[in-house]
């Protein structure tokens, strides 16, 4: 491409390794490619961050393009994380081999751009006058790129050398026998402090957020370290691309809280002696889930800083308290802390003495006054949308990219907007991005949109452009995940809260790069799902939402899927028994209650059938609801459903008497109907021996056991007692036929199965007793029931018959409060402290039993 031209295929901003690679391969594609950058040179982070000490925080050896498989020969990193200037000439390397910067126009910013829908190109206008037109308009314009404005008083009045980390003098500074301030205290300042306090003859920091750090142990790297990438490549990076972080790792599967507490420090120490970032996190499993085990972590890690820094007051300071590990970005170091030990560096707790203004010679706090020869910004960056929204851009019918992203940035998967057709973003908001190995997120992207430029092509298409629905459900998503972690809690970048009126919103994709990378592999794979493409051979809307499953819930599904299992039905009825017993004692126990008595009572015909009590702590007596597990009539028992038996009795304040009705194949229907009637009266009728409120009792059951709640329901109003206040059913079975829409579309995949379900029928019931109201409540007499919450969930088979059960019991008068649950399948609610997002439907549960059982205790 020459200097003069003015229409191309591609325009990609910014010369940084995703600009490169970009334009290798659109180049492999046979498009007309050029790339416009504001510096000299490539490099792009690694061009302006040449501040001393900055280097890699992912170890070099991951931190590398994975494209080229010769250049893993031809380039050896000297150290663990390699320095600016070595990272820079690897940028300059690749740049040479590839003849890159030919098709690159330096010392080129652009300014504006904008879409013309008529002859569907973007017009791209430069500071130096020339505009280009181009098909496809890519922003390959970094994460952090765009430094943050100084927010300080009187930033502008200083007389003094002024420095900014973001975009150092490249000819370096001598600091020798001046006197510094730093202001600042992040990765970049963490890096650079030990380096200018060794020069200046004074240094003074700024600190308003201490962060946590952990020593780099930089040099060479270990043989031991290497040998997993140097013995298979291909399979390292592979890993790699499937990873969480983009770092082949292995993924713990202990939280912290359930090894012993020299176990945990053990690791803890393990952690620091390796010093590598993913670690610091990647220790456990919940770190950044839970608040109590990331507490284990910041306690470790203060331990270090005070044993190191040697006054108490510094220490003190140093030490991070206003956020959790992992929350901000954490640094690694070499002798960061240990170089407030030297006697020419002092450190300013902005949280106790802020800065009032910069002055001509220095920085006045409210207390004090410093004079300095040289200030030191490093403040951080207008993060992840800073660089993007700095262009300004017109997308169709005048709407501008800032208008768009007023609230914060919507992007269907980090790579796209709605109303800017062909603009791409690669690490954009929405992707994993700056929470993984850069490297690995931006091949990824930039394989993506090559990808999606040739399938244009070849399908004669000139336009891409996501849907609105699937961008927002896509934002919804990311933030639910988000949500999961203890992220959203910190003041970061991360969250925008570092730039002063910046929407507060979490910009990465927080659900790991490799499940990422299934996800946009998917949306190919399903035409395209969620974005319409246009052109000559026509219009083709494939609009649609590419994850619909709650984020806990999918993890959960694929952690499943992953173990392999047999299904349930192919165990046989003893082992599937077992199973559920074992697969029960992994999960999260529930919150205590006042008290626990197991005990026995009357069945139908006579059988004592074992309950457990379960008493809230506060005082009582208080009103009783009856509990029915889930298990298909086959499996489970008294116990199996334990912790929502706990959390309903906590949240609802009453007693809950968990039965373990007779089970299939051994008896039969309607040996569990007929049970659940038996129990509720002995129940009602023992309310008092049991330490609650005789007379009357609530029925509550989960899939089978809701069924058998429900039948309980309209056999005590036949029998004229006992007395049901309400009746809650999760995921209720109540139609012993299996041809309605969910039982299909959710056949298999969510846990439950159809052919499971169909398994526990066939144990439970002849197809001719299936007709009896006792089996298939839904044919019963509806009316005069006591209240209903029933509660389905979208990704369950018994999704329609709860459904519909809902639906007749209103048409037969009854007071029901229906709770349709999107995005949670059958064994969700249930799971108590495992799956966050299904909170409200358990919550709704307790509600709903403490309204049955409004009693003076509970109103
Ligand atoms: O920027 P930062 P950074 N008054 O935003 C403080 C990557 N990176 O350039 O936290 C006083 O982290 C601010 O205080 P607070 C890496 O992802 C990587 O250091 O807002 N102080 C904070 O202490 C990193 O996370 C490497 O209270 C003010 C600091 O300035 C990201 O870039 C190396 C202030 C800014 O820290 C950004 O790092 C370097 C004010 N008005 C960077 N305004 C690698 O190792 C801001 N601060 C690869």
């Amino acid at each position: 491409m020459t200097e003069s031209s003015s229409e191309v295929d591609v325009v990609i901003v910014g010369a940084g390794f995703a600009g490169m690679y970009e334009l290798v391969r659109m180049r492999r594609a046979g498009f007309s490619a050029i790339v416009l950058e504001t510096a000299d040179d490539v490099g792009g982070t690694w061009y302006w961050n040449r501040y001393p000490g900055a280097r890699c925080d992912i170890l070099s050896v991951d931190y590398s393009y994975s494209w080229d498989p010769d250049l893993q020969q031809e380039w050896t990193w000297s150290e663990r994380y390699a320095a600016q200037p070595e990272i820079l000439r690897y940028a300059q390397f690749v740049a040479d081999k590839h003849d890159l910067r030919r098709d690159v126009r330096f010392n080129t910013r652009v300014t504006s751009a904008e879409w013309n829908d008529d002859t569907h190109r973007w017009v791209i206008h430069t500071d130096t006058g020339d505009d280009l037109t181009c098909r496809h308009y890519i922003m390959a314009t970094g994460c952090l790129s765009m430094p943050k404005v100084p927010d300080i008083e009187g930033t502008d009045r200083f007389g003094g050398e002024v420095y900014f980390t973001s975009t150092w003098p490249h000819d370096g500074v001598d600091f020798t026998g001046k006197r510094v301030a730093v202001i600042g205290t992040g990765s970049s300042a963490v890096q650079s402090i030990p380096l200018i306090a060794a020069e200046a003859d004074q240094l003074t920091v700024f600190q308003r957020t201490p962060n946590f750090s952990i020593p780099a142990r930089n040099g060479p790297i270990s043989d031991e370290r290497l040998a997993p990438f140097l013995a298979d490549p291909d399979a390292y990076r592979d890993e790699a691309r499937r990873s969480a972080a983009g770092v082949p790792r292995e993924t713990p599967l202990e939280g912290a809280l359930m090894v012993s507490d020299e176990e945990r420090t053990a690791r803890y120490e393990a952690m620091w002696e390796a010093g590598e970032l993913l670690g610091i996190t990647g220790t456990f499993n919940d770190t950044l889930a839970n608040a109590e085990s990331n507490d284990t972590l910041r306690d470790f890690i203060h331990g270090k800083i005070r044993s190191i820094v040697k006054d108490p007051e510094v220490a003190e300071a140093l030490c991070p308290t206003n956020h959790y590990v992992g929350t901000k970005r954490a640094c690694l170091d070499t002798n960061y802390y240990e170089t407030y030990n030297l006697p020419h560096v002092r450190l300013v707790d902005l949280r106790k003495d802020p800065i009032s203004t910069i002055t001509e010679t220095g920085v006045d706090t409210e207390s004090e006054s410093f004079e300095f020869d040289a200030i030191v910004f490093a403040t951080g960056f207008d993060a992840m949308t800073g660089a993007i929204v700095g262009v300004d851009i017109t997308g169709r019918d005048g709407l501008t990219l800032k208008e768009k992203w007023a609230e914060g940035p919507v992007t269907y998967l980090g790579l796209m907007t709605a109303g800017f057709p062909n603009l791409f973003m690669i690490t954009g908001p929405g992707s994993p991005s700056v929470l993984s190995n850069m490297m690995v997120s931006i091949e990824q992207h930039v394989d993506w949109i090559a990808d999606a430029l040739v399938h244009l092509r070849e399908n004669d298409l000139d336009t891409i452009e996501p849907t609105e629905l699937a961008e927002t459900r896509w934002v919804q998503h990311s933030n639910e995940f988000a949500d999961l972690t203890l992220m959203p809690t910190a003041n970061s970048w991360y969250m925008g809260v570092n730039v002063p009126g910046k929407p507060q919103v979490f910009l990465p994709y927080p659900g790991g790069v490799g499940r990422y990378r299934v996800t946009c592999d998917e949306v190919v794979e399903r035409d395209y799902l969620g974005f319409a493409l246009d052109g000559p051979s026509g219009r083709i809307v494939n609009d649609g939402i590419i994850r619909e499953l709650a984020p806990d819930v999918q993890v959960m599904l694929e952690t499943m899927a992953e173990m392999g299992l047999p299904p349930i039905e192919t165990m046989g009825v003893d082992g599937a028994r077992e199973f559920m017993t074992a697969s029960g004692a992994m999960m999260p126990p529930g919150p205590d209650v006042g008290e626990i008595v197991d005990g026995t009572l009357p069945g139908a015909d006579g059988t004592p059938l074992e309950y457990r009590l379960f008493r809230p702590p506060t005082d009582g007596p208080h009103p009783i609801a009856v509990y029915f597990h889930g298990g298909g009539w086959v499996l489970g028992s008294a116990t199996s459903d334990d912790p929502l038996c706990r959390y309903l009795c906590v949240h609802s304040n009453s007693i809950i008497v968990s039965v373990n009705y007779r089970h299939a194949p051994e008896a039969r229907f309607p040996a569990a109907a007929d049970d659940g009637l038996a129990a509720a009266t002995w129940i009602a009728d023992h309310g008092e021996e049991l330490g609650g409120i005789p007379g009357q009792v609530a029925v509550a059951g989960w899939s089978a056991g809701a069924n058998v709640a429900a039948v309980t329901a309209q056999q005590a109003k036949l029998a004229g007692g006992p007395a049901i206040s309400g009746q809650v059913l999760l995921c209720p079975v109540t139609d012993g036929t299996t041809e309605r829409p969910s039982h299909t579309e959710n056949a298999d995949g969510y846990g439950l199965t159809m052919a499971v379900m169909n398994w526990f029928w066939d144990h439970y019931c002849d197809r001719d007793d299936r007709a009896d109201p006792k089996a298939s409540p839904l044919l019963g007499d509806l009316t005069g029931l006591p209240p209903a919450l029933v509660i389905t969930c979208q990704f369950d088979p018994l999704r329609d018959e709860g459904d519909a059960y809902a639906a007749a019991l209103a048409d037969a008068g009854v007071s029901v409060q229906h709770l349709q649950c999107p995005g949670q399948t059958h064994t969700a609610v249930p799971a108590v402290g495992a799956m966050i997002t299904s909170e409200y439907a358990r919550a709704a549960m307790a509600d709903a039993l403490r309204s049955y059982l409004r009693t003076a205790a509970n109103a």
